[in-house]
């Protein structure tokens, strides 16, 4: 069995080693899973329910502790970390509602019955990146234990140790052995075999277009049903009508939160000719103020990126651009990148591609319809925030734009306050619509 080291972001230096699950032991997990599956999903509801909301509490309890966790392992700022962990005792208890409502329907025939229910798929194998390691997978296993399935679980591996609390956290909570279980190891083998496996009944992947497109055709061979979040290279567009201080007080947040590894990220800023020169003055002190380090600190928005190697890929999107300006950061261990805003060319690799880093790509528009137009010219179509103070502006441009969640007026970075909004998206983002409904981000077979 091989194992592998995990590291500290913020100072490079080693935390643990783990072993990487193989083969067997992955077939092992779905086995105890199948089993106490069959029984989870012969409990009556409300006795599920009760099951996720004791979860939801244990979790409330440690909060403090899975915050710690997610700041060493991920470096993520601890007002952020504080703020995930909460967030997956939120989702818990939201979902915690959804074991006795999952109702379904009755449809009118002439003579006869004919009426559907909401069944559990079975085992459901969940595959998470290393960016948001509770919050995303907390997304995946709330509503799919509420929906009476088990869940396999595998965190990335750059950062799995929240994902393992949080699996001993469910046994203290009282949930069955068997049905919540994560397994660490690798994407080629653990995730493959997520896929492969004939017991597991439906696979949710969030991470790359490039492994999801795998994922999909491998559940395609399967015919088995996947549920996909990949990446996104959204848009802020900033109209010359729009309040510009709120605006540029607005804009780091949107693209640098999470040190821009953020599948959300408003990486693209485009904004309207006429104010374009005075909006990035206003910004230029906005970045520099921007406050990046150590990240057990309360006043730090910013920790370092993920590992030497997507820092690497990071810098490699900065050669031959034209660097208009850039935050700050820490010198010396750790992975430290500061934030970089770009002037950029609408083909430009840096204006279509992904970064997933503290890059903002800027544009400018002439009006409306090129404004919609460049924040279409990408292959994603994730999110996207428009800025302006005209409503009918903010609508029409809302639904000129082909992305999920694209709200005028945006709030100054993309969170989520209360479980989830409804998270819909299209072309190489995601097929699928996911998100906060009752019906469990399709986790039952209707
Ligand atoms: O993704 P990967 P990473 C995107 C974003 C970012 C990229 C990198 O584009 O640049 O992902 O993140 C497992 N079969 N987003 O490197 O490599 C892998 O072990 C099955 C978007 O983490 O796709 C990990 O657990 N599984 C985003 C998970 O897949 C496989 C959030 C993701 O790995 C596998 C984060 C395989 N063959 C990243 N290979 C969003 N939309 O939220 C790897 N994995």
């Amino acid at each position: 069995m091989s194992t592998f080291t995990v590291i500290d972001p913020s100072t490079g230096s080693p935390i643990t080693t783990l072993e990487r699950a193989e083969i067997d032991q992955v077939d092992a997990a779905v086995a105890d899973a199948v089993r106490a599956q069959r029984a989870w999903a012969s409990l009556a509801p409300v006795a599920r329910a009760d099951a996720l909301r004791a979860f939801a509490r244990v979790v409330e309890a440690h909060v403090d502790e899975l915050a710690a966790l997610e700041v060493k392992n991920s470096g993520h700022p601890i007002g952020s970390a504080r703020w995930e962990a909460q967030h997956v005792a939120q989702v818990l208890n939201y979902y915690a509602g959804a074991p006795e409502r999952l109702i379904g329907s009755q449809i009118p025939v002439a003579g006869g019955l004919d009426v559907t229910y909401h069944e559990p798929y079975g085992v459901v194998g969940i595959i998470v990146p290393w960016n948001f390691p509770m919050t995303i997978a907390a997304w995946g296993f709330a509503p799919a234990l509420a929906a009476g399935n088990a869940v396999v679980l595998k965190p990335a591996e750059l950062t799995p140790l929240t994902a393992i609390r949080l699996g001993e956290l469910a046994l203290e909570a009282g949930l069955p052995e068997g049905l919540f279980q994560v397994v660490v190891g690798s994407g080629s083998v653990v995730g493959q075999r997520f896929v492969s496996h004939p017991d597991v009944h439906k696979v949710v992947f969030t991470g790359s277009t490039e492994v999801g497109t795998e994922v999909a055709a491998g559940c395609a061979r399967m015919l088995k049903p996947v549920t996909l979040e990949l990446g996104g290279k959204s848009a802020n567009i900033v109209f010359a009508d729009a309040d510009l201080e709120k605006a540029a007080a607005g804009v780091p947040g949107s693209v640098f939160d999470n040190a821009g590894q953020d599948c959300c990220a408003r990486s693209r800023l485009l904004v309207q000719r006429s104010v374009f020169d005075r909006f990035l003055e206003m910004l230029e002190p906005a970045v520099a103020g921007w406050k990046v380090g150590d990240p057990t600190s309360e006043n730090t928005q910013m920790g370092p990126l993920i590992s030497a190697s997507h820092r690497s890929t990071v810098q490699s999107f900065l050669d031959g651009v034209d660097v208009a300006f850039r935050g700050s950061a820490p010198e010396g261990d750790g992975f430290w990148f500061a934030p970089a805003v770009v002037l950029a060319q609408p083909g430009d690799r840096i204006a279509q591609d992904e970064v997933f880093g503290p890059v903002l790509a800027v544009l400018p528009f002439d009006d409306e319809a090129d404004a919609i137009r460049l924040a279409n010219d990408t292959a994603y179509g994730l999110a996207g925030s428009i800025w302006t103070e005209s409503l009918g502006r903010g609508i029409r441009v809302s639904r000129g734009v082909r992305s999920g969640a694209r709200p005028p007026d945006p709030p100054p970075r993309p969170a989520y306050d209360g479980p989830r909004p409804t998270f819909g998206s299209c072309r190489r983002s995601e097929p699928a619509i996911t998100g906060t409904r009752f019906s469990s981000k399709g986790t039952t077979a209707p």
